[in-house]
């Protein structure tokens, strides 16, 4: 377990005023809560950025009745399924299908699985989410 730290940080009454406004919004009951998941998501970009493993979820939304985008997207995962955790698949309505892919490994390797799939003609809609692994957060 690690220790609790204190310390002033100096800034312009206006930008203090907007983040009290935000932090509100979002429901924070206090600025630590704030700032220590600012702090979190710093580090995650920087894990994400480090090439090290990461762990994130390509979501994306696609036309079925696209020719062949079906195959095509099945292909594509088999071709990356040692990157893949899980997939969840809603069927959105006659056309339409959501596709959640939890994915794992070396960050350049997702974010070319997850450019692979957003570049499909027929795919609506394609976010690649970073999550962490938690282990280098406290
Ligand atoms: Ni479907």
């Amino acid at each position: 377990m690690s220790s609790i730290v204190r310390f002033g940080v100096s800034l312009d009454k206006k930008l203090l005023d907007d983040f009290d406004k935000l932090i509100q919004r979002k429901g924070y009951k206090n600025r630590s809560e704030a700032i220590r998941d600012l702090i979190r998501e710093s580090l995650v970009e920087e894990e994400w950025e480090s090439g090290t493993e990461i762990i994130g979820c390509i979501t994306i939304v696609y036309d079925h009745h696209v020719r062949k985008l079906s195959e095509e997207l099945l292909k594509i995962q088999h071709d990356h399924y040692l990157n893949m955790l899980s997939t969840l698949h809603l069927h959105l309505d006659h056309h339409n299908c959501l596709e959640v892919i939890v994915v794992k490994g070396k960050s350049n390797e997702v974010k070319s699985f997850s450019d692979i799939i957003s570049g499909q003609r027929g795919v609506k809609f394609s976010k690649l989410t970073a999550a962490t692994t938690g282990r280098l957060l406290v």
